[in-house]
């Protein structure tokens, strides 16, 4: 593919933040990619931007895009994308490191054209180099229904402690897991009297987490759906201890476990995110050990698509599931590491969104592609649904 032109931009995401955006020119058309940003970030992620700041990254990267105008890349697979970052490499050495979600575009933009490239879809373009050309394995949604933590505004100054309440379909289709989730989520709005949403579209609420998960049980019930939590304990674990607001109450880490387990058991949870901080993958075991074994113990914040982490999760047997989200890493060279290495060893991956998100719904091509089980890409809003439509999308032109 031969680079026409490329325009690096900052715009806006899902919470009004700026985040940064890129467009590609070759002669095959014209390509898009933007990054989005957390705010429940786990410390071992990468940063997202040079020390700097945004815009100094987003300096860096027109000067590196001027080297790159009227050169020719063949991408023949997923593989060959080290052409370029070996390129970001150099450029950085000399002039200072992009971050994450530079890596993130830059990349993103990158493998859409290649794809184009060679008449192919993105997710085509990676299942055949991973998957070795198999039947692409149709994920299931994840989706956040009611929202507590950091996502959530404060009302009268309460909230749930846990991040998020989700809800998982069991279905042989996509599209009919996604309406049951929606119809689910509308039946949760009238029993919380809400209308008011988090920054992932799911409900807010005053509510204790005990008395969401009362909410959520008869919701799932009703739709045939399983019950999940991401309780983001790093968010809440301050100076050795779990600080709980709703109702206050402060856990040490034995409490913390034995509070997990308890109510995994009573609500039957299927899907437990970082219940522990994100350091403490003894926690995280010891969970794991007292539950169902079909319970999924995932690590996000533990994990951080980092393969250093994901050795030491799944080694030290405390997880058997784990969020990928590739601008953690910054590298989509290191996601594949990580998507073979949950391959050989039977972890579950679960292809995440962030709280601030854009209109881009590249995750969906990269679930697909690299086989993820689950895609968590909320329920509702215009950022979510784009990325649950493309997953669709897929699944009917497979038929
Ligand atoms: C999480 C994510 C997405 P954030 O904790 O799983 O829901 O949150 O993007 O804020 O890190
Ligand atoms: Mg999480």
């Amino acid at each position: 593919m031969f680079i026409r032109d490329i325009k690096v931009g900052v715009i806006s995401n899902s919470r009004k933040e700026h985040t940064v955006g890129i467009e590609l020119t070759t002669y095959e058309g014209k390509f898009a990619c933007s990054a989005p940003s957390g705010k429940s970030k786990g410390k071992n992620e990468v940063p997202c931007y040079n020390r700097n700041g945004l815009i100094r990254s987003v300096k860096l990267t027109r000067a590196f895009a001027k080297t790159l105008i009227h050169k020719n890349f063949i991408l023949k697979n997923l593989d060959d994308i080290k052409q370029l970052t070996d390129l970001i490499g150099h450029f950085e050495k000399r002039y200072g490191l992009f971050g994450g979600n530079i890596r993130y575009i830059l990349e993103g933009v990158f493998l859409k054209a290649a794809a184009k490239d060679r008449n192919l879809e993105l997710w085509q373009f990676i299942n055949n180099d991973v998957n070795a050309g198999k039947k692409p394995k149709i994920p299931m949604p994840v989706g956040n229904c009611i929202g507590g933590g950091l996502h959530s505004p404060k009302i009268n100054g309460k909230r749930p402690d846990f991040q998020e309440f989700l809800l998982i379909p069991n279905e042989k289709t996509f599209s009919h897991a996604v309406t049951l989730n929606l119809k689910a989520y509308t039946l949760a709005r009238k029993i919380l009297k809400t209308s008011k949403t988090n920054d992932e579209s799911a409900w807010t609420t005053t509510k204790t987490n005990e008395e969401v998960l009362e909410i959520l049980k008869k919701v799932a019930k009703k739709y045939k759906l399983r019950i999940g939590l991401d309780v983001a304990a790093s968010t809440f674990f301050k100076k050795g201890y779990y600080k709980y607001k709703n109702k206050e109450l402060i856990r040490d880490k034995v409490d913390q476990a034995d509070y997990l387990e308890k109510i995994i058991k009573k609500f039957k949870i299927f899907y437990v995110e970082d219940p522990m901080e994100e350091s403490d993958f003894s926690g995280f075991k010891e969970i794991k050990n007292n539950v169902s074994k079909k319970t999924l113990i995932v690590g996000d914040d533990l994990t951080t698509t980092n393969i250093k982490y994901v050795r030491r999760g799944v080694g030290s047997n405390a997880i058997n599931a784990m969020i990928i989200k590739p601008n953690q890493i910054g590298s989509i060279l290191e996601v594949k590491k990580v998507v073979e290495y949950c391959k050989d060893n039977k972890i579950k991956m679960i292809f995440s969104h962030r709280s601030g998100e854009t209109m881009d719904s590249i995750l969906a091509d990269y679930c697909i592609g690299f086989g993820g089980n689950f895609i968590k890409a909320g329920i509702y809003g215009r950022h979510r649904l784009i990325k649950l439509k493309r997953i669709m999308d897929i699944e009917k032109s497979l038929k």
